[in-house]
């Protein structure tokens, strides 16, 4: 170099850490190696925070979860070709549950990759995500980093949220430019996810619809508790006067205690109800498709409010389609109503209140029994007033019988307080986003696991432990998957959905510093998560279950195919 023309320098990484930064990414979840572990090194001392997992389905699902409850895009990072396919899961299952997540994995020299000449974990990943996410795209230059980051942050969290893919080859890290060049180059995204507006026409053919019921429901799904406007819903909600089902995890949107709430009379409003609002829930198989015996018999009506335009008709007519972002929508309904919106029949909302308290007041007493094992309900009885006392807490559940009756009984006081498996009813979603909900949100997690769910993702005990997380772990230990019984008659294997009997988990979390419990009923149960919320100290507690307490699948048992040939 000729003196003199010395010039300050930038690359590859520094431009990925910048461009992260100034569009305020804070967190990345990542699992380390070839090409991606310098990039984060230099992010943590860039001051980014870099979690590093056990396994990037985990990481992915961290992501995903924090992209939901942040509204900002999750990053994970991980390598080239098996590490991106363990991603890919996550990126799939936030797309499929429109969290916003971008999936940044280093990978291979292209012109090797596409000569298929043997690469160093050769994988042509870019058309590998390209039909799981809402968009993918390459960045081959450093001068490209800053429109590649723009571009995924946008599509990530604009119109209907979902994943993006980021491919990343490993030369592109390396490669030099001039700093200043290279700063001019980054994007600022500004306004990622504008407001949508629903025509004013949309909003008034809603509301007649609405107005006109005799027997109207709200059904509040997860697209709700991610728009973040829960003073709007609300007032909504409370205005209009009409009963509303939250869905799993749009539970506390609005309290579940609140009178209003029609979640312990679900198959009755389904069935009986003339209008139903649809608000950020699509009529997936959760709502059954929005027909057939659960919905009743009685002719039905439905409006939709939706930021996708072509989810309205997916399955059935919807009359009043209302496409907007949820904010926009229910703020220009709050509007429209006026001051003179007249409640439904008191005929209606008094009897969905009988049968909401009839259906509370039979699982009362289940909820006090202290057998030893534990059913379900006693345990469940123990964490429902846990989640009272902590209403702050964040609820991570999953399993089949662990999560289905967990849903029912555990009672939401707030918005975004419910992670679950969500629309593909996935298993391993739980230590993820348990990380992810304490990191994002400061809050404590209490993690309701199925102990076959537990399976999934429990090596990130580790994690939780080595970053010191205000994690307690229940797990419904019932011997395996719905139960402990099965039996294998033609061989000495077990049964497939078996364990072995007695494990305890809690020996798990001891081996890597954090508390572990072993509880055999609901008495030292309360006592071992009283302790975990008031410490803050990982704590994984062996929650011994009766094995022949569950059911096959939980509550959806019916969608097993059965065999005429074969009787259970
Ligand atoms: O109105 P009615 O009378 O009908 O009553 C309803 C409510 O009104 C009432 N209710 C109440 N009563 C009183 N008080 C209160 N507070 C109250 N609240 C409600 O209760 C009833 C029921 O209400 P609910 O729950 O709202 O209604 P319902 O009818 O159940 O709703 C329908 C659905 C479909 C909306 C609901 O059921 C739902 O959301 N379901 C989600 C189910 C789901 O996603 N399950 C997970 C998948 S199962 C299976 O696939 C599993 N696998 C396979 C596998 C998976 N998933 N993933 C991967 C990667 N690999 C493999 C595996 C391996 S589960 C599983 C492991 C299972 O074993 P574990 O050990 O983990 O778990 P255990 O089973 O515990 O052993
Ligand atoms: P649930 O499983 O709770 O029923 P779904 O995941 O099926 O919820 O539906 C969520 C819906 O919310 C999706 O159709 C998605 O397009 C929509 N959605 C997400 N965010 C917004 C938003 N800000 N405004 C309007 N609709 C949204
Ligand atoms: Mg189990």
């Amino acid at each position: 170099e000729a003196p003199g023309t010395e010039q300050e320098l930038t690359d590859g990484f520094h431009l990925v850490i910048d461009a992260l930064k100034l569009n305020g990414i804070n967190t990345i979840y990542n699992v380390p190696g070839i090409p991606i572990t310098d990039l984060g090194r230099m992010a943590q001392a860039a001051g980014i925070r870099v979690i590093s997992f056990r396994h990037e389905q985990n990481a992915g699902y961290a992501a995903g979860i924090a992209g939901y409850l942040t509204k900002k895009p999750g990053v994970c990072l991980t390598v080239s070709a098996p590490g991106f396919l363990n991603g890919l899961t996550a990126l799939a299952h936030a797309t499929t549950n429109c969290y916003p997540m971008i999936l940044v994995s280093g990978s291979s020299e292209r012109e090797i990759v596409d000569l298929q000449q043997g690469d160093y974990e050769e994988m042509d990943q870019l058309a590998i995500a390209k039909p799981l996410c809402k968009a993918a795209y390459r960045v081959l230059h450093a001068q490209d980093i800053g429109i590649g980051f723009a571009r995924a942050i946008r599509a990530a969290v604009s119109g209907r949220p979902g994943g993006v893919y980021l491919d990343l080859p490993a030369k592109l890290f390396g490669q030099v430019m001039n700093a200043d060049a290279g700063r001019k180059s980054l994007v600022k995204v500004i306004d990622a996810a504008p407001a949508q507006i629903p025509s004013p026409a949309s909003v008034k053919r809603a509301l007649d619809v609405l107005k006109s019921a005799k027997r109207p429901l709200i059904i509040l799904g997860k697209g709700a508790a991610y728009a973040q406007a829960d003073e709007e819903i609300k007032d909504f909600v409370e205005k209009s006067g009409v009963p509303f089902l939250p869905m799993s995890m749009a539970k506390g949107l609005l309290a579940d205690t609140h009178p209003q709430c029609a979640g312990a009379a679900r198959s009755t409003v389904l069935k009986e109800s003339d209008v139903v609002l649809l608000i950020g829930a699509r009529l997936n198989w959760l709502l059954s498709h929005g027909k057939g015996k659960s919905w009743g018999e009685a002719p039905k009506k439905f409006i939709q409010v939706d930021i996708e335009p072509r989810e309205m008709d997916s399955n059935i007519e919807i009359v009043a389609p209302v496409v907007g972002d949820i904010g926009s929508v229910v703020s220009a309904f709050n509007q429209a109503m006026g001051a003179s919106w007249t409640a439904p029949p008191a005929e209606w909302t008094n009897a969905i209140v009988s049968k909401r308290e009839e259906n509370v007041a039979k699982m009362a007493p289940k909820l006090m029994n202290n057998k030893s094992p534990m059913d379900y309900h006693g345990a469940l009885g123990v964490l429902k007033n846990v989640i009272k006392e902590h209403p702050d807490a964040i609820l991570v559940n999953e399993g089949a019988n662990t999560l289905d009756l967990a849903r029912g009984v555990i009672d939401m006081y707030k918005p975004r307080k419910r992670l679950d498996v969500g629309t593909w009813g996935v298993m391993g979603i739980g230590m993820g986003q348990a990380i992810a909900a304490t990191l994002e949100t400061g809050h404590p997690v209490l993690a309701v696991e199925g102990d076959s769910a537990f399976g999934f993702s429990g090596m990130e005990v580790e994690t939780i432990c080595r970053y010191n997380l205000p994690i307690c772990i229940v797990i419904f230990n019932n011997d395996g998957i719905y139960r402990g019984t099965d039996v294998n008659s033609a061989n000495a294997d077990p049964a497939t959905t078996v364990f072995v009997k007695g494990a305890r988990y809690d020996k798990m979390m001891e081996a890597f510093g954090g508390v572990g419990v072993n509880a055999t009923s609901p008495d030292e149960l309360k006592r071992a998560v009283n302790e975990a919320m008031a410490s803050g100290k990982p704590t994984l507690i062996n929650a011994v279950i009766d094995p022949a307490a569950g059911s096959e699948s939980g509550r959806i048992g019916n969608l097993n195919p059965q065999s005429v040939l074969q009787k259970k």
